[in-house]
């Protein structure tokens, strides 16, 4: 299932390994820590920012970090995203991403640019998607910051880089925090129903927030 599209054979994956366990006291201080100050964050689509009260982000189809306090720009197309992202993406590897981008014909997840992480709202990489770029060092999301949630949505995924996973996390109240760790390199996760949840069921819609 691993697949590489269009990259260097030295950056080939072993293939993808999803690993599901629980928080120790110490991980799961510090993530709540790292989220439970975050401000709330604003989605902006058209030149401005979605209702909080939308089920469905007001239409737009893809929504990108655009600043390091977390704003994300929202478009109706990855490809009208991609343009945006080249030139106003955070990072210059996350614009040079944006620049290099397959269009959205090919594989649904190959819009989703290099350096940058893609979380989709269905399977297969359907529905509305987030993406976040690459950073220097590793940042940490509460799914519930944006406006509209983004809490309880994740179905599949893409890791466009080389380096570096993200680590998904569940919040339980009086049990400890789940989280699912997937791995680097040009990896895909077609679907969260294949990955056990540590209290039964699996990981789809389960996701509070993201490391990456
Ligand atoms: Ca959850």
């Amino acid at each position: 299932m691993a697949v590489t599209p269009g990259f260097a054979e030295d950056s080939a994956p072993d293939g993808p390994e999803a690993s599901s366990s629980v928080l120790t006291p110490e991980e799961e201080a510090q993530v709540h820590e790292e989220v439970e100050n975050a401000p709330q964050v604003y989605m902006y689509y058209k030149g401005e920012a979605i209702d909080p009260a939308s089920a469905d982000l007001g239409g737009a189809q893809v929504c990108a970090e655009v600043s390091e306090d977390g704003t994300m720009q929202c478009f109706d197309t990855p490809e009208e995203s991609n343009e945006y992202l080249a030139r106003h993406a955070p990072t210059e590897e996350a614009r040079r991403g944006a620049a290099t981008a397959a269009p959205a014909t090919r594989a649904r997840y190959d819009s989703c640019p290099n350096n940058w992480v893609c979380l989709w709202q269905h399977a297969d990489y359907q529905g509305r998607r987030l993406q976040w770029p690459w950073y220097k060092t590793a940042k940490t999301r509460h799914l519930d910051q944006y406006s509209p949630s983004f809490r309880d949505k994740a179905s599949s995924a893409y890791i466009n880089r080389v380096q570096r996973g993200i680590t998904l996390y569940d919040f339980r109240t009086g049990l400890p925090d789940p989280k699912l760790m997937l791995a680097s390199g040009y990896s895909l996760w077609p679907n969260f129903k294949k990955y056990s949840y540590t209290y039964g069921g699996n990981w789809n819609d389960k996701a509070d927030a993201i490391k990456f």
